[in-house]
């Protein structure tokens, strides 16, 4: 066995029933071999052994009422993966498949992805198995305030700086805000996605949306190409989704999918997007409904279906392993010549492999899906400088970071070995800096 078998071994050993979190470490360890080959001080360090390690993991009871008074009782987490580059940083999920193994699968992606942005933040990931669905607004206030009641104590603006998530959008981040202010006395840049009349940036919600389809952008205009005509399909019809759809038709593309956890639509004439946000960011409605305003269209039962549709750009952008081996082969059949993913890990390791073997254009989550993270980041130097900046001006970095992460992947592809490989493109090119970091500041 090699250091990277015998790591991974380990990390199996240690986090046993953590499928998620082994997928993602196995995945970024075997894209590691070379620069690790280049560089034996790491192992004399313990360097892979410490970046699979969380350097905290808090995980806590949320005890709370519903609107009947009835007791439920919630588990929380906050994983804080790897600090080497900056505070902690990541994203908050609230959903009932949530536990320890998928908040540190997110926490590890995470490291890589916020290295990518090329800004200081480092990595970290939390969440609860709370189910948000069919809940009421005060449900979902008391909610947040009892898991802020708790994260509270392990948060700051220059320690680990939460956000969104799937769940957590900007009414939660709005409630948790107000509870840290309570609890701390505190105003600062402790959350991003906040509400824009209290330190929130412009284009933080667009931004994971319009640089996904920013990193697709690059990455067809590789194939000499571009979205103009294009045929694009979009799981889910969340934050991501939604805004990933705006950006592709603003580039003349047409979506004639999307989806929610129940099913999918397809669109002939493309998708319309002011019906879907109606639905989904004012009513809070099934995807299932978009028929009942254009007849046109057709709903299929359950969300995988939805890679059957022809197209000639994917971008899953709902959660992890929604696109499986036979949608990928679906999809190359169909003449598919790009897939960026806006979700994180939503391809399973056989639809990756098939992909690549089969030549199509493949952008992995902690690249494309950078944007989100990145526009955080900007977030939080606007918070600290107690300024806000044009929607314009915030756009025109995202853009210009996303630009950058395209070609740092590239790059490092090519460096090692793998030209046009993204996936080791990005996981190299996000651990370089991190590894580089965690040699300076010794053991610790
Ligand atoms: P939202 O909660 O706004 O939307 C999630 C969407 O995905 C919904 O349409 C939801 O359907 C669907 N979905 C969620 N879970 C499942 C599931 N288990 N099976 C099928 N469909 C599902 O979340 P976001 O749009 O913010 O997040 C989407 C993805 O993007 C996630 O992987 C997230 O980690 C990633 N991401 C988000 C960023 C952000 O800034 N928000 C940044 C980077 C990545 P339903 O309504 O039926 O549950
Ligand atoms: O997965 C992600 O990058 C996010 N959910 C966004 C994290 C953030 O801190 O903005």
């Amino acid at each position: 066995m090699d250091y990277v078998e015998r790591v991974f071994e380990a990390v199996k050993k240690r986090n046993p029933g953590e499928a998620e979190f082994h997928q993602a470490v196995n995945e970024v360890l075997n894209s590691l071999r070379p620069v690790i080959a280049k560089h034996p001080e790491y192992e004399k360090a313990g360097l892979i052994e410490r970046l699979v390690e969380p350097e905290r993991q808090i995980i806590f009871r949320i005890p709370w009422q519903d609107d009947q008074g009835k007791v439920h009782v919630n588990r929380g987490f906050r994983v804080q993966f790897n600090s080497a580059i900056g505070p902690y940083k990541g994203g908050i999920r609230f959903h009932p498949s949530v536990y320890l193994g998928i908040i540190k699968f997110l926490g590890f992606e995470q490291v890589f992805k916020n290295s990518l942005t090329g800004l200081m933040m480092g990595g970290g990931k939390g969440g609860s198995d709370f189910d948000p669905k069919g809940k009421s607004d005060s449900e979902i206030m008391r909610f947040c305030q009892q898991f802020m009641n708790e994260l509270f104590r392990h948060i700051g603006a220059d320690t680990d700086v939460p956000a969104g998530d799937i769940g957590v959008g900007g009414r939660e981040v709005g409630y948790m805000f107000g509870q840290w202010k309570k609890l701390t006395n505190l105003f600062n840049g402790v959350l991003t996605g906040k509400g824009l009349s209290f330190g929130g940036s412009l284009a933080r919600t667009q931004a994971t949306g319009y640089g996904c389809v920013y990193f697709a952008d690059e990455m067809l205009k590789d194939l000499k190409t571009s979205f103009d005509g294009k045929s694009v399909v979009i799981s889910g019809s969340g934050n991501v989704a939604i805004y990933a759809h705006e950006k592709v038709t603003q580039l003349g593309g047409k979506v004639v999918a999307m989806s929610d956890s129940n099913g999918f639509v397809h669109d002939p004439e493309g998708i319309d997007l002011a019906t879907v946000k109606r639905l989904k960011e004012v009513e809070f409605k099934r995807i299932k409904e978009y028929v009942s305003a254009f007849p046109r269209a057709t709903y299929t039962e359950g969300c995988f279906g939805i890679w059957n549709t022809k197209c000639d750009v994917a971008l899953p952008c709902a959660t992890q392993n929604e696109l499986e081996g036979m949608a990928a082969e679906t999809l190359v059949k169909n003449g598919c010549i790009a897939v960026a993913e806006g979700a994180n890990m939503p391809s399973t390791p056989e639809a990756v492999e098939i992909f690549l073997a089969a030549g199509v254009s493949f952008g992995p989550g902690k690249a494309a899906n950078a944007g989100g993270v990145s526009t955080s980041g900007l977030e939080m130097a606007q918070d600290s400088q107690r300024e806000s900046w044009t929607f314009e001006e915030v756009d025109m970095k995202l853009h210009r970071i996303m630009v950058n992460i395209h070609s740092a992947a590239k790059n490092a592809a090519a460096e090692y070995g793998t030209p046009g490989n993204l996936v080791n493109g990005a996981n190299i090119a996000g651990f370089i800096k991190v590894a580089s970091a965690m040699m300076a500041q010794g053991l610790v």
